[in-house]
């Protein structure tokens, strides 16, 4: 077995892996004016959302099972959801609230009372800000709105850096990624600068499979096939997100699509192929013009968190241990369809390629061939009735660390 050097994840990267499932939040002005890209011309006046409850986004995130949630505090438009000195453009001119109000501050305070993480999404691209134009002052322009919600709003699990729009045009990550370290270090940087996590390349939720933990480039947008240039100290340890709407394709709320609502089948496909090949999961779901996350996305959400429990939060049997070939028995003969594996990635992602075999009638039997187990691998198979299954590893840059090993019985 080849003993190179294997990439490690630092602390934070791992317990950020094992959040596994965030809800996005895309809410602003495009929410009143039924629209996804705002040119950044629409007035202040038409955000006034009558009956907004960020304990209601919350809670319905956390009773559906996900980990961590990420606000748009700016999109595309330049419309601020809070109360910034770097420009106008923001809830402080509008009538909601009296221009009181803000939204990163009712999401941070609802996710501190639920416990639930926290994070931002700022455009870099701003179709208002008159000095976006020239370069040095909008970096300082983006730099004090950064510093802002990076400073007001407690700690953030994730800052997400959007490369739509910025194709070709040049920032200054250096200063960009030196705030967020300095003020959020324990922060996870979203794809540009000197990112810890990478985009999967679509916004399809799907990541392709073997994808490894290690990164050296990720697509910027969905508009270019160009990678993005990231900063020479970038972490090798790079795992990816894969982010998706629950709406196809949109990630602001309009009125009237509720077809669009991406089916409970879907949604599982949607999981297997994300958090089932090792990524991270980050499901749009978008508050209405209300400023409520509308009745029939919060029941397909809270039907999906219940799917995903009942699937797998009962194995028949689980175990773990180090070495090419780990057993797992049970005492009865039974169903077997799902194999979940996890390697203990603290230690680097070691298996290359492995097998998994279920003892039936005297012998064993192959049901699956993979590479990647990485954080975690979904794997689903017919069924089997078994008393014993198999993993052989036949492939590892060192000694296979399996952190665990647990089988399930779906059914249909
Ligand atoms: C894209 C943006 O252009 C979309 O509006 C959305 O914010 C998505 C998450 O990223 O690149």
């Amino acid at each position: 077995m080849p003993k190179g050097v294997i990439a490690k994840p630092t602390k934070e990267q791992l317990s950020w892996q094992d959040l596994e499932l965030g809800m996005f939040c895309h809410f602003g002005m495009n929410t009143f004016c039924n629209r996804e890209w705002g040119d950044g011309t629409d007035s202040p006046n038409k955000f006034n959302p009558q009956s907004l409850d960020a304990k209601q986004w919350v809670s319905i995130a956390k009773e559906a099972g996900f980990k961590y949630f990420i606000l748009t505090a700016k999109h595309h438009d330049g419309f601020c959801l809070w109360q910034t000195n770097t420009t106008d453009y923001s809830v402080k001119s509008s009538p909601w609230k009296d221009g009181k109000g803000d939204v990163v501050a009712e999401c941070a305070r609802a996710c501190e009372e639920l416990d639930m993480p926290f994070g931002i999404y700022l455009s870099p691209w701003d179709r208002h800000a008159l000095c976006y134009e020239d370069k040095e002052a909008y970096d300082d322009f983006y730099c004090d709105q950064l510093t802002e919600l990076l400073t007001q709003y407690g700690p953030m699990v994730e800052v997400w850096f959007d490369g739509a729009g910025s194709e070709g045009r040049e920032y200054d990550w250096r200063r960009i990624i030196d705030l967020v370290r300095k003020y959020q270090p324990k922060a996870m940087i979203f794809n540009m600068g000197a990112p810890t996590i990478r985009w999967v390349g679509n916004e399809d939720g799907v990541a392709p499979y073997p994808c490894w933990n290690t990164a050296t480039e990720a697509r910027q947008s969905m508009f270019t096939q160009d990678t993005t240039k990231w900063l020479p100290d970038t972490p090798l340890w790079l795992p990816a997100e894969c982010d998706v709407p629950i709406r196809k394709g949109s990630w602001f709320w309009h009125p009237d699509d509720e077809d669009s609502i991406r089916s409970l089948d879907e949604l599982m496909d949607i999981y297997y192929r994300s958090v089932g090949h090792g990524t991270n999961l980050l499901l749009n779901v978008a508050p209405d013009d209300r400023g409520l996350i509308p009745e029939a996305d919060r029941k397909r959400v809270l039907e999906f968190g219940d799917e995903i429990r009942r699937r797998f939060s009962r194995p028949i049997a689980k175990t773990h241990g180090t070495g090419d070939i780990l057993e797992l028995k049970f005492p009865d003969k039974t169903y077997v369809d799902h194999v979940i594996l996890m390697e203990d990635i603290a230690h680097g992602e070691r298996i290359r390629a492995y097998e998994l075999a279920a003892y039936i009638q005297g012998k064993w039997r192959n049901l699956v061939v993979g590479s990647a187990i990485g954080h975690k691998k979904i794997d689903s198979f017919k069924k089997v009735y078994t008393n014993r299954l198999r993993l052989t590893v036949d492939n590892a840059d060192d000694i296979p660390l399996i952190r665990s090993f647990e089988a399930f019985y779906v059914g249909d």
